[in-house]
């Protein structure tokens, strides 16, 4: 990372649009700017304070021409969003205003910047750390309200106060622990009672901050659900009803569905991604029968399964077979048609047929059950934390990981102080978990890792 560079990128996505934003940062970027843009109240932007807006016209000096109406604002270091000097020019959104401003600019000396460059920046320079980084790509990617607000909690450094807060619970008792290294002589013996009760709050901490990392994932990642079952029991109608659309097609004919239809839904505030598949039965017809491979393909991704029967059929012998297919996976099972008045499946065969499983009783036809089907995906997505609640959400996998390892080095450094294992040997185990609760907030972290990190962002972020 060449700080030192004077980077810029388009800031707005491509395509038409009213305005696009051409963003440039580092110690050239008043300099840069100033050498393009033309101020009509012919101020100088070099001349400008930071936090003011300038109207005039991006101008080609080359050509002898304007290039298009601007508007500047000028940020200065460290008030700026990646604590440098910071200028960006807005003008007309279209492709080529957009790119010959681009243009421009990189030909004064800016370099093209790299993806996810601008919130490294923000990052290296101290504004931000890895925690808030993450943040912003998924608060950019939220897909429901809820992901937002929670990468919104992250941003906002919720879950950095309590990482941090328990990196220093954590040097404290390394501390005292090395004290007894360096200076054994001078220093009492270990209180051992105390020092395993200060390393038991922090491990408490770090288990109550993983167990929300399930239910976190699916609200930065979402859920996925595949609806499952025999040709015609009402699949297609099922994800028809919850998109609320006549999404797949629909029709009498066993074996309408081919291909995976997958189509993403908000259910209270979980992103959702269904997967309708091909009724599954042993089939002659190659077509049908790649359909069946996709459908246990989905099922293989799938968070979740949905199996749907048909209430006026009964439970049939193909249903128990994909049932038994089915065990041990998290599923639901939703008796269909229940507005024939058939009452043909009971909730106990239900239970033999799919024990555990969640029942809910539908008419994918006539919408009813919809809503408890949508409350019953929420509870499962949820599984068990508690939504008022006083921990941050631990949505990302690095987190996540580097959380689980913590609270190893932390059970084994428990361990150690109880059987009274030399100091040495309890100082590499805390000093692990603290450099893992580290990783987290980007405080020792490899260059390759922050290459994967900022790999995913867009340019201009
Ligand atoms: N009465 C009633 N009929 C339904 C209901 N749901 C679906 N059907 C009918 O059942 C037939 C099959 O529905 P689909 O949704 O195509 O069933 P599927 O499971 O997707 O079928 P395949 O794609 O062939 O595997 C259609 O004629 C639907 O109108 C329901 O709740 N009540
Ligand atoms: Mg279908």
């Amino acid at each position: 990372m060449r700080l030192e560079d004077t980077i810029a990128a388009v800031a707005t996505a491509p395509g038409e649009a009213a305005i696009g934003v051409i963003k440039i940062s580092g110690p050239r970027a008043l300099e840069i700017a100033d050498a393009v843009f033309r101020a009509r109240s012919g101020v100088r932007l070099v001349n400008c304070p930071g936090f003011t807006v300038h109207y005039g016209v991006v101008w080609d000096a080359e050509r002898g021409e304007a290039v298009d109406e601007a508007l500047a604002t000028v940020m200065r270091a460290p008030r700026s969003y990646t604590r440098e000097d910071v200028v960006e020019l807005s003008c007309h959104g279209g492709p080529v205003p957009v790119s010959r401003v681009l243009q421009l600019v990189l030909s004064q000396g800016a370099r093209l910047a790299e993806p996810g460059e601008f919130t490294r920046r923000a990052f290296l320079r101290g504004r931000i750390d890895l925690i808030q980084a993450e943040a912003t790509l998924d608060l950019v990617r939220a897909r429901t309200e809820e992901s937002g607000r929670a990468a919104m909690e992250q941003l906002g450094g919720q879950l950095s106060a309590e990482i941090r807060q328990l990196r220093r619970a954590l040097i404290e008792v390394l501390a005292e622990v090395e004290a007894r290294l360096d200076f054994p002589d001078e220093v009492g013996p270990l209180q051992v009672d105390q020092l395993r009760e200060r390393v038991a709050g922090v491990r408490r901490v770090a288990e109550e901050l993983l167990a929300t990392a399930k239910a976190g994932r699916i609200l930065r990642e979402g859920m996925r659900v595949a609806i499952v079952g025999r040709p015609n029991v009402g699949k297609s109608s099922l994800l028809n009803a919850l998109v609320r659309e006549a999404r797949a097609i629909v029709t009498e004919v066993p074996g309408t569905t081919r291909d995976v239809i997958e189509e993403w839904i908000n259910v209270r505030g979980i992103p959702v991604a269904l997967a309708d598949t091909a009724g599954l039965r042993d089939t002659q017809d190659p077509v049908e029968a790649e359909g069946v491979r996709r459908a246990l393909c989905a099922v293989d991704r799938a968070d979740l399964v949905v199996l749907v029967l048909d209430d006026s059929a009964g439970i049939q012998p193909e249903d128990v077979r994909i049932a038994k297919w089915l065990a041990g996976r998290q599923s639901i099972a939703v008796v269909n048609k229940i507005d024939l008045g058939c009452d043909q499946i009971t909730g106990e065969a239900v239970q033999d047929l799919l024990p555990g499983a969640r029942v809910v009783r539908v008419s994918a036809l006539r919408g009813w059950g919809i809503q408890d089907l949508e409350t019953t995906i929420a509870q499962l997505a949820w599984d068990g934390v508690v939504v008022s609640r006083h921990k941050p959400l631990v949505t990302n996998i690095r987190h996540q990981e580097a959380l689980r390892q913590a609270v190893e080095h932390l059970s084994r450094a428990d361990a150690g102080l109880a059987e009274g294992i030399p100091a040495e040997l309890i100082s590499i185990d805390l000093r692990e978990a603290w450099e893992c609760l580290g990783e987290m907030v980007g405080e020792s972290v490899s260059e390759d890792v922050l290459d994967e990190i900022f790999r995913q962002f867009c340019v201009g972020k």
